[in-house]
């Protein structure tokens, strides 16, 4: 085993680290998990993000960006807030999706708080009533609040009704409206879920922001390059496999890493004339790797074909996507 695999995400030098997290918490110390629910594309992923000062979720325009279970810890002196961020509850069309469903529901009878995100820009679709039905199913016995992301794409005259209208979905302990690329309310949503938490001890030391690998993020890291760059089928079509990832110095890391799609054509595509889109997808891949990872990072990129491999349960598995995440 690679030993970089074992190392867990810690956070970053400069970013903003409130005082007190030295100090032992107190008896008043609050702490649990809080599943972060939606729909896909809503903003589940950015507002993990927010929270933590730093990107361990990729983000994207495209539906089903998140494929995998994470968590965001987020430690203040007062709580230890764990974001259980999930994949956009869809309706699947390939077992790929079916999965990712299966994470999000999976994960909801282990959480403290259900955070049920939406994004009010828009008016409620099928989907955000699929979710407000689970919600009530699995989770009535626990409490939900009600994030009503997007609020900076929010007219004024959709206001009332949008946020009625969702608020009319679920039964919710508190609600708020956020923006979590705007940072707006964030403090205020943050002050109900930490109200909501049960008393408890820190689970994870405070300077751990998540439990993923730095191997795992990097592969993340490539398929956002590759969601930023592609469209239409492409983007759901591909999935990316970290084969080499090598501390080469103190400064400089080598990652070698396979981009699968699931036909020739999309090969071509993703390759570009002449290799130009893979360089464009390469740099920009490079660059935030470089910044979440804190050294120079070489990094080479492979194209190859699996056909069919989102149905597929043998390529699925091996792959790296399961159920549990
Ligand atoms: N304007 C605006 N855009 C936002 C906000 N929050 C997220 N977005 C954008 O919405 C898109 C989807 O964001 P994600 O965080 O990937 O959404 P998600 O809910 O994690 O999506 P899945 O992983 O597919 O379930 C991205 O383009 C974000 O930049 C917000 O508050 N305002
Ligand atoms: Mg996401």
């Amino acid at each position: 085993m690679i030993a970089s695999e074992d190392v867990s995400i810690e956070s970053k030098e400069g970013a903003e680290e409130p005082s007190g997290l030295a100090a032992e918490p107190g008896l008043d110390h609050r702490s649990g998990y809080v599943a972060l629910v939606g729909r896909p594309s809503v903003g589940k992923s950015s507002l993990v993000n927010a929270y933590l000062g730093q990107k361990i979720a990729i983000v994207s325009p495209r539906a089903q960006t998140t494929r995998n279970q994470l968590l965001g810890i987020l430690t203040r002196p007062e709580a230890q807030v764990i974001f259980v961020d999930l994949p956009g509850i869809h309706r699947p069309k390939h077992r790929l999706g079916e999965l990712m469903v299966e994470t999000a529901v999976r994960a909801l009878p282990d959480a403290d708080i259900l955070l049920f995100m939406t994004d009010v820009s828009v008016p409620p679709t099928l989907e955000d009533r699929d979710v407000a039905k689970l919600l009530k199913e699995q989770a009535a016995d626990r409490p939900v609040v009600l994030a009503l992301n997007k609020s900076d794409l929010l007219k004024p005259a959709d206001v009332v009704a949008h946020t009625d209208a969702y608020r009319a979905l679920v039964d919710a302990a508190d609600w708020v409206l956020v923006s979590a690329t705007r940072g707006d309310n964030l403090e205020k949503l943050l002050a109900f879920v930490v109200a909501h938490l049960p008393l408890g001890p820190r689970y994870y030391p405070p300077d751990q922001v998540t439990d993923q690998q730095e191997r795992f993020l990097a592969a993340e890291l490539v398929r956002e390059a590759v969601l930023h760059h592609t469209y239409q089928e492409v983007p759901h079509s591909i999935t990316v496999v970290v084969e080499e990832f090598k501390e080469r110095s103190e400064t400089m890391t080598y990652i070698g890493a396979t981009i699968y799609v699931e036909r020739e054509s999309q090969k071509g595509i993703v390759i570009g004339q002449g290799g130009a889109l893979l360089k464009k997808i390469g740099t920009s891949a490079r660059q935030s790797l470089e910044q979440a990872l804190g050294c120079r990072v070489y990094l080479e990129l492979w194209v190859k074909t699996r056909p069919h491999w989102r149905q597929r349960d043998e390529e699925l598995r091996r792959l790296g996507y399961t159920p549990s995440g």
